[in-house]
């Protein structure tokens, strides 16, 4: 061929390429989930995943990721490169193939990958298709080869640049803002997903760099030796923990492995985080099936054949033995199946029997071998237990009574009239003085109102069985209809909206925090359905002449203030609900046409443990610190 045809043939097959990666253009959200600030994000991730793929079959050690001033990432790491050399099936050198082609990043075939996690992924492809452009250099075989991509396409072919003597990737992208409606990167969302993937991968460093404000840089490496054992640590840090050690087990099979560390602290809750390919498993699956029957079945058997538990007190409930476990349970496999609403739930069955049989008998040998640490767990189990059957009675006398008394809802509800839930919303409100202005101001035909005095219990440091038996908690759960924890249903629901309301000061903060970290232990169902809300009462009222403005911040009310330099604005500061007359609190924060409503969106379990520990844990200088940065911004609950 002559070279102008040569040409022509690389354009030929350009062309045809780019149709399979038009396909992503055209419908970016199938690839990347949304085209708002999520899939922005997964454009990072899909890339730092093939690196860690390299890490994963040992042949990468380090990952540096840069988001660069003119709104470009670059992401680094020293692995083998992706491979240079031709591939006759598609005339093309592998690099190109590999950014070109959907589905291309198989790694060939999985030879050299026993366990490859980014199988998940959807390629860099399609970071390669929603990106302005691309950028990538390889080394490898001696030499660096660069080559540059618009919109998915090739423009330049790939070049050898000049010698080098070490291995790996550098992938440089722009993300097209013909695509995204969000270009912003967020770092700590960015530092999140990174420092996750540093534990759930031990010994792997990864960096992140922040050069787009240069009055603001930042920088965060993250390295765990420990791995996932760093990471139950971590998780534990805000609480007292009744270990001596973290429980570390590991077990492997031709196409999979699974690792698991355990440790347990004095509280009630229990914080299982599960990873498939190190991704987050939030709904679970059969990795969690397997690992929850294994710790029962293996606690049970070694508390009876130690004299533990006697056969006349039966056995150990599995929430009896989860209560105050920490622990983080990762599989690394071949073709992951992943089911459920957001694709987060492990569906291969046999995962199940192969977590199982490996955490049986490793979980029962570090019983064994550490017994005082054995006993202090043995011991939780059954004080869980004993709680357990004490609330169960305390509820069921609840229970009779309300029957007795035929009306099971609390005195204290104002209920709204109509019926449908779907239509209908309860405020939840500090104190009785404003809970009585909302009855006021409220549309009684689907407006209730729960008035709560003071503070509600700290369920994070308080069992079951006291928290059953508090009076708040217990309208709180007979108002709402779904019952708790195991009983959780949320057909029960009688109101799709829960709105807390309370001051905009220190003390309402901290009493929303309460009710959150509530739901969030014991209802999270109705935080998943989105059925938990915060209203937003304003901070100031302006009277400006004859006109009426309400401020929400000192922001907007500085703002106001400064946009009527003419006339002169009289400011009054609402310090609380109670200041607010029936008539001002509707038009303010309950009329839905004029409110507006913060809806709680618990994503991150992580993080929000973490925000929940420093408010509600024992270290009381943090919480106090942490409540006065935040007490004005309940949006930090929107991670
Ligand atoms: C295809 C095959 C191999 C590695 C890669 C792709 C690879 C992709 C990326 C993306 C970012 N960093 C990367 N590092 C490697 C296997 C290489 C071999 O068998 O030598």
């Amino acid at each position: 061929m002559e070279e102008k045809d040569i040409e022509k043939a690389y354009d030929a097959k350009s062309i045809t390429v780019l149709d399979g990666l038009e396909a992503v253009r055209k419908r970016p959200g199938m690839y990347v989930g949304s085209t708002g600030s999520r899939g922005l994000h997964h454009l990072v991730y899909e890339v730092v995943d093939n690196s860690v793929d390299e890490a994963m079959a040992g042949h990468c050690n380090h990952i540096y990721v840069t988001l660069e001033a003119e709104g470009s990432v670059t992401v680094i790491d020293d692995g083998r490169g992706i491979p240079v050399g031709n591939m006759p099936r598609f005339k093309k050198s592998a690099v190109e193939v590999v950014l070109t082609m959907l589905h291309a990043g198989g790694k060939f075939g999985g030879a050299g990958y026993k366990v490859a996690g980014g199988l998940h992924g959807v390629g860099v492809s399609v970071v390669n298709a929603l990106s302005e452009w691309l950028e990538v250099e390889v080394g490898r075989d001696g030499a660096v080869h660069s080559q540059r991509f618009e919109r998915g396409a090739a423009v330049t072919k790939l070049d050898r640049i000049g010698k080098t003597g070490k291995t790996g990737t550098i992938i440089k992208f722009k993300p097209d803002p013909e695509i995204f409606e969000e270009l912003e990167f967020k770092y700590d969302t960015i530092a999140q997903r990174l420092r996750e993937m540093a534990y759930l991968n031990a010994g792997l460093e990864i960096s992140l760099e922040d050069k787009r404000d240069e009055h603001n840089p930042r920088k965060d490496t993250f390295r765990y030796k420990g791995g996932i054992q760093d990471f139950v640590r971590f998780l534990n840090s805000t609480k007292e923990t009744i270990q001596k050690k973290v429980i570390y087990l590991k077990g492997q099979r031709e196409d999979a492995e699974v690792e698991v560390a355990i440790q347990y602290n004095n509280g009630f809750i229990d914080n299982i985080f599960t990873f498939t390919n190190n991704i987050n498993t939030h709904e679970g699956g059969s990795h969690l099936v397997g690992f929850k029957a294994a710790l029962t079945r293996t606690i049970n058997e070694y508390a009876k054949s130690r004299g533990l538990l006697k056969d006349k007190d039966g056995s150990l409930s599995g929430d009896d033995v989860r209560e105050g476990l920490t622990a983080v349970v990762s599989v690394k496999m071949r073709e992951p199946q992943f089911e459920g609403q957001t694709k987060t739930r492990l569906g291969n069955p046999d995962i199940k029997g192969f977590v199982e049989t490996n955490v049986n008998p490793r979980l029962s040998e570090f019983l064994e071998e550490n017994p005082g640490d054995a006993k202090n767990i043995v011991n939780k189990a059954l004080t869980a237990s004993r709680a357990r059957s004490a609330a169960k009675q305390a509820r069921e006398l609840v229970r009779r009574q309300s029957i007795l008394e035929s009306s099971s809802l609390p005195g204290k509800l104002a209920d709204c009239s109509i019926k449908d839930p779907s239509l209908c919303e309860i405020y939840l409100v500090e104190g009785d003085s404003a809970g009585g202005s909302a009855k006021q101001a409220r549309d009684r035909s689907f407006q209730a109102i729960l008035p709560l005095r003071g503070k509600i219990l700290n369920v994070e440091k308080a069992g079951p069985g006291r928290v059953f038996s508090s009076q708040e908690i217990q309208a709180l759960i007979t108002a709402l209809g779904t019952n708790v924890r195991d009983e959780f249903d949320i057909s029960g629901a009688r109101y799709h909206k829960a709105i807390i309301m309370t001051d905009a000061d220190v003390d309402g903060a901290h009493i929303r925090t309460l009710l959150l970290t509530f739901f969030y232990r014991y209802m999270p169902g109705l935080i998943e359905e989105g059925f938990i809300y915060v209203a937003q009462p304003p901070l100031y009222r302006l009277t400006i002449g004859k006109k009426h403005i309400y401020a929400y911040d000192d922001a907007e009310m500085s703002r106001v203030v400064k946009e009527n330099d003419g006339k002169k604005a009289q400011v009054q500061r609402f310090k609380g609900l109670g200041e607010m007359n029936p008539e001002q609190l509707w038009e303010t924060t309950m009329d839905p046409a004029r409110r507006n409503l913060l809806q709680v969106n618990i994503e991150d379990a992580v993080a929000a443990d973490m925000i929940f520990n420093t408010l509600m844990g024992n270290d009381v200088e943090s919480r106090r610190t942490f409540i006065q940065e935040h007490a004005a911004d309940v949006r930090f609950l929107d991670i």
